[in-house]
Order: C-alpha cells, then structure tokens, then sequence
C-alpha cells in the first residue's frame, strides 16, 4: 500500500492535469556521474586533511561511486581525472567497473598540475608547453576510445595574476589551435565540453571566464563542443538559469558540474545553502527536456570534493539532493505558469514556481526509491550497511591523491 502522503500528492497533481507516472519515469531515468577525484583524500591550499576511509586509489575510488550508486540508484557512471586515475589496464578497469555495477563517464585530462603549467597550458608562451599539453589531452582521447567514454571534460588553469603579464589575443588563439587538434581527434560519437571558471586559480585573468568565452570557443569548433557550466565559477549574483536557458537554446549546453558557489574551488555540498537557486536551474532543464522541438544532451555531473564531511554520505546526500530539485521542477504547472507570463501576471507566474518549491516532493521519491528496488532514505540504509567501518578499518596507508 502506499504513503497516505504519497497518494495525496499524486492526487493534488492529477487535479492539476500532471500525471504522477510520467513523473516517476523521468525520476527513475535521472543519471547524476560522480567524480573519481571526489572520494581521495583532499583540502584547501592550505591544508589537506586525512579523512578515514578515503580511497587510496583508483579501485577504491571506484568502489566509493558504486556504494553511492548502490544506495541512491542514479549515480551510474564516475568520472576519471588524468593522471590521477591513470592505469596501464584499461579493459581491467572496464571490467572492475562493471562487476562493481557503473560505467565510465567524462575523462577528465589535468593540465594544470604539473610544474611545467605554471604559467599556464595551451595558452603557455612557449610551444613546447602548448605541445605538452594538448598532447596530454589527446592521450585522454586514446583513453576515451579504450573505455567507451563519450565524454571529454575540458577545464584550464590557464590566467594570469598581472597586468602585461602576457597577451591576451595570443592566447586566445594559441587555447583555439589546441582545442582545434582535440576537437578533431575526437570520435564522431563524442563531445567535448568547455568548462570555465571566472577565478582562480589565476586571478587577474582566466582565458575561458564565462559562458561567453567557453561559448565562442565550443561555436567556433563544431558540433562535438559544447559548454559545461560549473555552479562554482561564477561571480556572486550571476542568474545561472538565464545562461541555462540561452545555451540549450543554442545547443551548446553539453554538461553540467554541480556543487556550490560559496567556496570558491567548488567544493560544497549541492543545493545545501541555495536550494531555491537550484531549483530555479532544474525548472529551465526540465522546461527544455518536456519541449519536443528541442534537443538537449546534457551530462549531469558533481564536482565536489568534500574535505570536511565524509565522502561517500555527503555524494549520497549531494545525489539526493539533485534528485528532489528535479522532482520539485518537474512539478511546476507548465500550463499555468504560460498562462501567467503571457497574461503579464507576475505575481501568479511566481506563485506557480512557488507551489512546486513549497511542495513536500519527499513521498514521492519515497516511492520512486521503492519502486527502483532502494531503500526510501538512501543515507540512513547506507549508515546502517557497516560500509564506512569496514573501509575505514582497510584502507590504512597510501596517500592522497591529488593536492597533496
Ligand atoms: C576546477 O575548479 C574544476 O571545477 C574542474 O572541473 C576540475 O577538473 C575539477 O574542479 C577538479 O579539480
Ligand atoms: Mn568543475
């Protein structure tokens, strides 16, 4: 039998023509990849801290995805950063993943860590760098064609602190070549999407700032770019919902990263200090994936790599959270909220939005959850599953992965 709450909301909806069905398919059909480098041990520049249970390598790593994938059901694939996720047996790690019960999803290629990037990577002054680094990515393709991946997720530290510190215009073209020879090398079957960052780590200037810069770039490229927005990499104020909406409307929103934008590396739970702003961003997604005229392809990825909370509950909890933004927009009355804008009646188009966001949606995704064979509280199931004691009492030893 169901949830007496459950049943009174899915009646509330049928009173207002929205059918709770198509609804739970959508919810049991969302897909959230979690990022390898979100399980190791990691910190701020200034410290990193050593977490019990923190993955020491990529196995581990993988086995973290999979537990957060076991108790939430929506987090499939994980994402791979290069070199920290490197391994001289990739059809061993194809095969490690799938007994674990995920894919792999965006390859990740790092160059902005290794002391020859210093002053940057495709947009370094000297071409051997440049060369260094667009062959690092090309490797990250080869690495793509023996996993299956689909997915190269672009993103540069490349900026200057300065003024006169470099040319701008030289770099911009010298960050296009490169792409350019990436773009081309990619399978027809794949994407690579262009993820910028207003800041930091260079803070006079970063070479893809904005959604305008990544934009230019993915336009001028071809059909295998897209954007990528990452939640973190914006100014303070920004309407991410309006550069949502525009992009799709483009074609070019190809990937999100979500986490929080009130620490600048990114690093804070989704939807934990703005879920309404959340909730503003899942309603433009849901609004483009209901409307048959337009075609959207959008890898929904976190990029979180929590220093303080434990990892494998703040990815279950940060998974749950995306999942009750996406319920909430999807069910915003479409109809009513037209009518409203096209009546010119702000007051009501808002009220519309309201009424979704005031909505308990957590009966429903009790049910969802049930449905899908999980337990209703994914984090409370994963608490009680004795998963963090057992990797906190083995995974002893071995080292951070990657800001260490
Ligand atoms: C950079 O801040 C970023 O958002 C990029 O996506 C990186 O690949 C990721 O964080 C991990 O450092
Ligand atoms: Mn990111």
């Amino acid at each position: 039998m169901n949830d007496p709450k459950y049943n009174l909301l899915a009646e509330d909806l049928d009173k207002q023509g929205i059918r709770i069905d198509a609804i739970k398919d959508l919810l049991k059909k969302q897909h959230v990849e979690t990022p390898s480098w979100g399980y190791g041990n990691s910190g701020t520049r200034f410290g990193v801290f050593q977490q019990p249970g923190a993955a020491r390598n990529v196995d581990e790593r993988l086995e973290d995805a999979a537990t957060v994938h076991r108790f939430t059901g929506i987090a499939p694939t994980v994402a791979l950063h290069i070199p920290w996720d490197e391994t001289d047996d990739w059809d061993g790690m194809k095969q490690y993943a799938a007994e674990l019960g995920i894919g792999i999803g965006a390859i990740n290629p790092n160059v902005f860590q290794a002391q020859e990037y210093k002053l940057g990577s495709v947009c370094h002054h000297d071409s051997n760098i440049r060369r260094l680094a667009t062959d690092h990515m090309l490797h990250c393709v080869e690495i793509m064609k023996n996993l299956d991946s689909k997915l190269l997720s672009l993103w540069l530290a490349d900026g200057t602190n300065f003024p006169g510190q470099a040319n701008f215009r030289k770099r911009k073209r010298w960050l296009y070549e490169s792409f350019r020879e990436v773009h081309d090398a990619l399978p027809d079957d794949t994407r690579m999407l262009i993820e910028y960052k207003f800041f930091e780590p260079a803070f006079y200037h970063t070479d893809l700032a904005d959604w305008g810069t990544a934009y230019v770039m993915a336009t001028k490229l071809g059909p295998k770019a897209q954007v990528l927005i990452d939640l973190g990499h914006h100014p303070q104020g920004t309407n991410i919902e309006f550069i949502v909406a525009y992009l799709i409307d483009e074609g070019k929103l190809g990937g999100f990263h979500f986490n929080c934008r009130k620490f600048a590396d990114d690093d804070l739970t989704v939807g934990s200090v703005n879920p309404q702003e959340l909730f503003l961003i899942y309603t433009e997604l849901v609004a483009a994936e209901l409307d048959p005229d337009t075609d959207t392809d959008i890898a929904y990825m976190i990029d979180q790599s929590h220093n303080l909370k434990p990892k494998v509950e703040a990815s279950i909890q940060s998974v749950c959270n995306l999942q009750t933004a996406y319920a909430r927009a999807l069910i915003v009355n479409r109809e009513d909220l037209t009518e409203a804008q096209e009546a010119g009646e702000i007051i009501d188009a808002e009220r519309v939005l309201q009424r979704a966001y005031e909505t308990d949606v957590r009966p429903l995704l009790e049910q969802v959850r049930l449905e899908m064979g999980r337990d209703p509280d994914p984090l409370e199931a994963y608490r009680k599953s004795g998963y963090f004691e057992e990797i906190s009492r083995a995974r002893v030893g071995g080292k951070s992965q990657g800001w260490a």
